[in-house]
């Protein structure tokens, strides 16, 4: 990613918080960090530009064709099985108030239809009209409350149904839709509005059975077939990733420059989501984690309410989420004044050498459990010799015995998702890196009184106590061997001092 430097900021100056000027922050900022903003995108950010290309499919950058061979692939793939894919529906934030919609990503990944409470049936046995959606019909009045909505005339004429009915019609449908079906493909558990329509349908066929002389055999989960497609980026998805990876990348960079001493977790967050917007993307793809300090200590922290404080790390976990819902996936750690010091340098140096070894494993034939492996046995090798860990390697990696300092695993799927789908093992196989499978790669080392050392290993001395380091990057399997999408946001220990 490159930078250019721009004379004055202004206001369409897009980088920089607007709330940096005429406020008391501003002052924490020194004037050449303020004309520091990222080069303008291929697609411009500005505003009366258009984000997406004319041939965009609604959200989607990707083409409607795109959608097309997915069914395509999904349908020779269940054979005789009908498929039921519910869309997400609206859920309560509180009160009379909505969260942000957010679509079911195998829903997506099917139909690029982008709005609650649909349902796409995928039925092979239908060889005429194999896509039928059902969704919320025109309705003016909702839509002024609500916004637009495609309709079933969009639904056929937009994203490809062969047959579209209004969502309220489903219940009395559906039963004749999975007629001549072997069995049903339903995700059992995740979706309790459409779950009893699909058994009250089944029971249906059961009861009529015997004289019409055929009914669905079984309920069967179409996460198999469908996170196996998913799992497999194709080239277009891959670009898509790697937008959401430059985004991301970026606003880490932009974080570095900005974070000071004084300034507050949330500020940086601010710093970083304000970004993502300002580059297209929906937002964060999941809870920015902005933890300064020993706040790094908790995998989770979203609280995002401390104060950067002189001689503390901060470590920032946050990436962005794309129109069509691909996700980034970034975590860096730096010195919140610019300088580690000697505890926090020797861990850090050691978390990014485990990183970078992990990250060399990942090829086609490799494994993530291998990945994992690589980086644990660099930790821990680092970790005796640094005094806190005692004993042979290989038996501390046996018991377990670094699990106070390393409690997660390396990394994990990334794509519709940010834990994307896709098993991760197979019975007793571990599952083997293949080209257009992408995957996080992430060690870090938390040093806390949270857990107990376990039995044989040494009490930790306070100097270390408070740091949190974690390295993550995007990772694509390519022919042969890897893509660091994320490479853009910088992570050599010289790179994250100033
Ligand atoms: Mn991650």
């Amino acid at each position: 990613m490159g930078w250019v430097m721009v004379g004055e900021v202004t206001a369409t100056s897009v980088a920089q918080p607007p709330y940096l000027t005429g406020c008391a922050i501003f002052s924490l900022f020194p004037p050449a960090l303020l004309t520091l903003r990222p080069m303008a995108p291929s697609h411009s950010n500005s505003i009366d530009a258009p984000w997406r290309e004319a041939s965009c499919l609604d959200a989607s950058c990707l083409d409607a064709k795109v959608f097309a061979q997915r069914r395509q692939r999904f349908l020779e793939a269940l054979g005789g099985v009908a498929a039921v894919i519910p869309a997400a529906p609206l859920v309560t934030h509180h009160a009379d108030v909505e969260h942000a919609f957010r679509q079911n990503s195998d829903f997506w990944y099917l139909t690029g239809f982008d709005e609650p409470g649909a349902v796409a049936l995928l039925l092979p046995h239908r060889p005429d009209s194999p896509f039928v959606l059902f969704v919320e019909p025109r309705d003016p009045s909702a839509e002024v409350w609500n916004g637009f909505r495609w309709g079933c005339e969009g639904a056929v004429n937009q994203f490809g149904a062969d047959l579209a009915h209004p969502r309220s019609e489903l219940a009395e449908r559906l039963a004749a839709y999975l007629e001549g079906s072997e069995g049903i493909a339903f995700r059992v558990g995740r979706h309790p509005q459409v779950e009893p329509l699909v058994l009250a349908a089944w029971g249906r066929q059961l009861d009529r059975a015997p004289r019409s002389g055929r009914a669905a055999l079984g309920l069967v989960a179409p996460c198999p077939l469908l996170h196996g497609l998913r799992l497999r980026k194709s080239e277009a998805e891959l670009e898509r990733l790697r937008e959401a990876a430059r985004i991301s990348a970026e606003a880490h960079e932009l974080a570095r420059r900005v974070a000071r001493p004084g300034l507050r977790e949330r500020q940086v967050q601010a710093v970083i989501e304000q970004h993502f917007l300002e580059q297209g993307a929906r937002g964060p793809a999941y809870g920015s984690i902005v933890a300064g300090g020993d706040h790094a200590c908790v995998l989770h922290y979203t609280a995002n309410d401390g104060e950067l404080r002189d001689g503390d790390l901060l470590l920032i976990d946050a990436g962005c989420s794309l129109s069509d819902y691909y996700n980034g996936d970034i975590t860096r750690t730096f010195p919140v004044n610019g300088r580690f010091r000697g505890e926090q340098r020797a861990l850090y140096d050691l978390v990014l050498a485990a990183q970078e070894a992990a990250v060399a494993v990942v090829g086609p034939g490799a494994t993530a459990e291998g990945v994992h492996d690589m980086a644990v046995r660099v930790l821990v090798e680092g970790l005796v010799e640094l005094g806190l860990l005692r004993g042979s390697v290989d038996g501390i990696i046996e018991q377990g015995a670094f699990r106070h300092l390393y409690m997660h695993r390396t990394g994990h799927w990334l794509g519709l998702d940010v834990h994307d789908v896709g098993a991760y093992r197979l019975g007793e196989h571990p599952v083997t890196l293949e080209p257009g499978m992408v995957l996080t790669v992430e060690p870090g080392l938390y040093v806390s009184d949270r857990l107990a050392v376990p039995e044989g290993q040494p009490a930790i001395d306070d100097r270390w106590k408070g740091i949190g380091i974690r390295i993550e990057d995007d990772v694509a399997v390519t022919e042969r061997g890897h893509e660091v999408l994320s490479a853009a946001a910088l992570k050599s220990a010289a790179a994250m001092e100033h």
